[in-house]
């Protein structure tokens, strides 16, 4: 049986991935912050299921911590790694961006060393992100597009980047980069776009909120559908030779069509007026406000763009995104709903 180790389990990707993976007939074994409150809802269904006794195990851990990512490689003598644990906020990286540095670069090189000291038989999946793209060289993102980070996060992650790279070219190590655009899920935290607006459309409708308030409505990305990226994740690890890849939609939209899209899948019409930080979202029938913009949300250098090229992950590995924009939004919106009403 094939043993894999998650790191970042407890979050939206590391949920998805364990139930794939268990899916395949892995052993998984999740490394788990202990902190001071239990995050482990994504993966409760897991820890509590019985049948999975033998199939699915967690261990308390931190990347930046040396000592424990030698005990759980002991402990879980895994053929696969896939580093999914970051500080994944880019607006909080500009926050703290010394400890984005620590786990998002440091942590990486933390395995990598592992891995070079102790089985360089273990291959290595690194969460490389289109942010490394930033303040986009071409309009268009593959594989082969320079590199213009534009955060604490972005930075920390073009370090990962390369000492992936830098460690599969010195040392022969089976790692690789999955530069993944936005994937989104109703397992999305709280506080990325996608999810807050999807929550907030789900608790207008209910009665529970009144108006949503967001940053920058420019702002275009390249959205696509959680599981199937980490489906990719799988595939990546699974090609012959040790290689980096998109995986993306192609397609992608603003902030405003996000919003706009979402409201329409509770009947809400929505129209825009208004410029700059003074736009509004207006209900077309109540005439309502129901979407303002407080700068608070803006950030120091924002990534105005991004759509990625995803054709070599198709011929290569044949992995290619599913799910369009719209039946995202209806995903999260009505999974959203469902949570409200339920409760
Ligand atoms: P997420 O939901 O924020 O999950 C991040 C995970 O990392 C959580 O399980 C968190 O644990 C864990 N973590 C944070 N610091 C840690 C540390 N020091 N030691 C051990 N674990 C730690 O992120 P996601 O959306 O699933 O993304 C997964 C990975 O892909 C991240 O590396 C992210 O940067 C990258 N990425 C994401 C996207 C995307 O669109 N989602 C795109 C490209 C790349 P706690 O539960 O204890 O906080
Ligand atoms: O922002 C704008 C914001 O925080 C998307 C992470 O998974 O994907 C994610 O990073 C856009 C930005 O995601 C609000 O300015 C407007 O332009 O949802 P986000 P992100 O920054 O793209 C990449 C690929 C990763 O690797 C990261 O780990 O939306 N925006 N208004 C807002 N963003 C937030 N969060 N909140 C707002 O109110």
């Amino acid at each position: 049986m094939k043993k894999a180790l998650i790191t970042g389990i407890t979050g939206q990707d590391g949920s998805y991935l364990a139930e794939i993976l268990i899916q395949k007939g892995y052993q998984v074994h999740g490394m788990v912050r202990r902190s001071s409150s239990f995050n482990t809802n994504r993966i409760d269904h897991l820890i509590e299921n019985k049948a999975l006794k033998d199939k699915f195990f967690f261990h308390h851990g931190d990347i930046t911590d040396n000592n424990s990512i030698r005990n759980i490689l002991e402990k879980s003598n895994p053929d696969e790694i896939y580093n999914l644990a970051a500080q994944s906020h880019v607006r909080v990286s500009f926050d703290i961006p010394d400890y984005t540095a620590q786990v998002d670069a440091l942590g990486t090189l933390n395995f990598l060393e592992a891995i070079k000291q102790n089985n360089k038989k273990i291959k290595f999946y690194q969460a490389s992100s289109s942010e490394l793209y930033g303040k986009i060289q071409e309009d268009i993102q593959n594989e082969n597009t320079p590199f213009y980070p534009r955060s604490p996060y972005g930075v920390a992650k073009l370090y990962a980047y390369w000492i992936i790279k830098n460690y599969r070219e010195a040392y022969n190590i089976f790692a690789c980069n999955g530069i993944l655009f936005n994937h989104e899920s109703p397992r999305r935290g709280e506080t990325f776009v996608t999810r807050k607006i999807s929550k907030e459309v789900a608790q207008i409708k209910n009665g529970k909120n009144t108006k949503i308030i967001l940053g920058n409505l420019d702002a275009k990305r390249d959205w696509g559908y959680a599981p199937e990226y980490c489906e990719g994740m799988w595939q990546i690890l699974q090609h012959s030779s040790p290689d980096d890849f998109v995986l993306a939609t192609g397609k992608s939209h603003s902030v405003r069509e996000f919003v706009s899209e979402a409201f329409k899948i509770i009947g809400i019409n929505i129209e825009w007026i208004g410029k700059g930080v003074n736009e509004k979202g207006v209900d077309k029938n109540s005439k309502k406000i129901l979407v303002e913009i407080n700068p608070k949300y803006f950030r120091p250098t924002e990534v105005d763009s991004l759509t990625g090229d995803y054709s070599k992950a198709k011929k290569i590995l044949g992995w290619e995104p599913k799910t369009k924009f719209s039946k995202l939004v209806e995903i999260m919106v009505k999974s959203d709903y469902d949570l409200i009403t339920k409760k």
